[in-house]
């Protein structure tokens, strides 16, 4: 990583677009209104966040969330758009042409990469969160790191590792988060609004959501499945499914876990989740999709019942092949 020729690019840049993916997540949103309220105080002529969605309820305590705009007027040309914790334009949405027409685009990501799409390339596989990423490019550049840009990248390091209990947590993603916390964040208002603030239609969903889960045979595969008829039963939305994956991965013996739910009809949203060295985003990838070894998700264009049944083939037979090639797992 070049720290040095992405800080060219952000000082040579009067204009600047900053894209989080689609159904941001606390990484995509911290990163992008980190960077956001840091640059601000550059006085760059025009400085915009933009995202396909709406902020999520959840990530409404991040400062500037309003400043996000998912309805931008597409006539600006940017001379840099920083495209954050994605590894395909595709999952900018809608603001991807945003992208596209930037004279130059810096990205900031730690998703395996899928395609080359940028001028400039800040992608760390081995960071557990875009953040501590755009943090390591901070402090490259001897940029103030105030406390509200600390709070936006401490809730991507929080989110992306589920409050430091995956096993992507590093000894830098701690050294990081310390020194977040000394410049003024605060993890447990993070860890108060992101996970212990939810809906009473999210909790409903979650209730019924549980009561549909199922297992393999053998006790290693748990899945769940969200139909829109449940949806509309708990009046919940889809960004309120956050979350509800990791209580079927954490049920005992369970090393792959995963939540199918239907978007649309015959659009059904996958999250894996994985123990171990159970790599989910090779599984993610056979449907287009992709993330991390732990954690990933793609999306099958059917209907929910096929999904499940064309899902579960996939996870059994890489379950079966991962068993014969190592047969310690
Ligand atoms: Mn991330």
């Amino acid at each position: 990583m070049n720290f040095r020729r992405a800080a060219d690019l952000i000082q040579q840049a009067e204009s600047i677009v900053l894209i989080p993916h689609l159904n941001p997540d606390g990484d995509a949103l911290g990163s992008v209104l980190g960077l956001y309220h840091a640059l601000k105080s550059d006085h760059k002529t025009h400085l915009k966040a933009v995202s396909h969605d709406p902020v999520p309820e959840i990530y409404r305590f991040l400062p500037d969330w309003q400043e996000v705009d998912s309805d931008p007027q597409p006539i600006t040309t940017f001379d840099l758009a920083i495209v954050c914790d994605m590894s395909q334009l595709t999952r900018a949405g809608k603001q991807a042409d945003l992208a596209r027409t930037a004279r130059k685009i810096l990205q900031i990501d730690h998703h395996v990469p899928q395609e080359t799409f940028a001028d400039e390339r800040l992608v760390d596989t081995k960071a557990a969160a875009t953040a501590e990423i755009v943090y390591r490019l901070l402090r490259a550049m001897k940029h103030p790191i105030e406390a509200e840009v600390a709070q936006c990248l401490l809730t991507g390091i929080v989110t992306d590792t589920f409050s430091f209990k995956f096993p992507n947590t590093t000894p830098q993603s701690l050294r990081i988060a310390a020194d977040l916390q000394a410049r003024g964040a605060n993890v447990s208002d993070i860890n108060e609004q992101v996970f212990e603030s939810r809906s009473f239609s999210s909790v409903k969903l979650l209730g019924l959501t549980l009561s549909t889960l199922k297992r393999s045979a053998d006790g290693r595969i748990a899945w769940v499945l969200i139909s829109r008829e449940t949806f509309e039963k708990a009046g919940a939305t889809e960004e309120e499914t956050e979350g509800i994956v990791n209580y079927v991965r954490s049920i005992r013996g369970v090393d792959i876990a995963f939540m199918m739910r239907e978007a649309q009809e015959k659009k059904i949203r996958v999250s894996l989740r994985s123990r171990g060295k159970v790599d989910v985003a090779a599984i993610a990838r056979v449907f287009n999709g992709g993330g991390h070894e732990n954690a990933a998700g793609c999306t099958l264009e059917m209907s929910l019942p096929h999904a499940e049944k064309r899902l579960l083939a996939e996870v059994m037979s890489w379950m079966e092949s991962s068993i014969s090639t190592n047969p310690s797992a």
